[in-house]
């Protein structure tokens, strides 16, 4: 995603910091943007059709400038925060002028700028969807969406909080209280590629055993507890894997994939 690693500049250059007064207040379909969202996005260089998550307290920052097959882009394009979030954007010095500005007025990082280091920043108080562009490379695909809405609820809060960075958690706690046996996949789709599990969350009954199914999908995987937990598997890769663990007390058990922890690869047992 980032590229190298670049030094801090002497001056930040096109810095804005929101004030109580300068908050984000989507409009309601401005005449500039009728198309949907997904519509407007559809030829967005770098973007594959799935926002970046971003949990609470996370720090979002998105590279300006990003060399992609498609064109110069905003890198991740497309980025999806609760309310109360400030996203950063940091220019890579490559492609040359350009800069951040939000079709319906609300953030703008003013003249175009091609130094590396430059950077700009906007607080999102509200909930909405705010599009913008570069403005040399607009016309080229260079635009991007920031994607303000509540984290999916499902009542637990720790599973929320978990799971609010997972792509593929919309609140939902699949109900397996039911059974003996139940299974989650390693490696489906979400959080940019094949870098989920599914489902996410499942509620289970003590005594219970649960499967972990390698798709063979996405790279090497692991099941690891957060903190002091009872999961702990191999890192493997291949189709057909699998690693089980019965759980004996009720608690809420939260785990990763630690290689893709940091992309949302978590996943949740409630055992009641
Ligand atoms: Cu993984």
């Amino acid at each position: 995603m980032s590229s190298g690693s670049r030094s801090e500049p002497a001056a930040e250059t096109g810095t804005e910091t929101a004030t109580p007064t300068e908050t984000a207040t989507p409009t309601e379909t401005p005449e500039s943007t009728p198309e949907s969202l997904d519509d407007w996005l559809d030829d967005a260089n770098g973007y594959d059709g799935e926002p970046r998550r971003f949990g609470p307290q996370s720090r979002p920052t998105v590279w300006v400038g990003q060399e992609t097959d498609s064109g110069l882009a905003f890198d991740p394009p497309v980025i999806e925060v609760p309310p109360m979030t400030l996203v950063r954007w940091d220019w890579t010095g490559h492609g040359g002028q350009q800069n951040v500005v939000a079709l319906d007025g609300p953030f703008d990082s003013g003249r175009t700028n091609a130094q590396p280091g430059t950077k700009y920043h906007y607080f999102f108080e509200e909930t909405g969807e705010y599009r913008y562009v570069s403005e040399p490379n607009r016309d080229d695909g260079m635009k991007g969406a920031i994607i303000v809405k509540e984290p999916p609820s499902s009542g637990n809060t720790k599973v929320d909080e978990w799971l609010a960075a997972a792509s593929n958690f919309e609140g939902t706690i699949v109900d397996r209280t039911d059974t003996d046996t139940a299974t989650v996949s390693a490696g489906v789709e979400g959080n940019g590629g094949q870098y989920a599990f599914g489902p996410p969350a499942l509620k289970i009954s003590t005594e219970t055993t649960v499967r972990w199914d390698w798709t063979g999908d996405g790279g090497p995987h692991n099941i690891v507890s957060k903190g002091d937990g009872p999961l702990d598997s191999e890192l493997v890769a291949e189709e057909g894997s699998t690693y089980e663990h019965t759980f004996e007390e009720t608690g809420t058990y939260l785990y990763s994939c630690k290689p893709h922890q940091g992309l949302g690869m978590r996943g949740a047992i409630v055992v009641e």
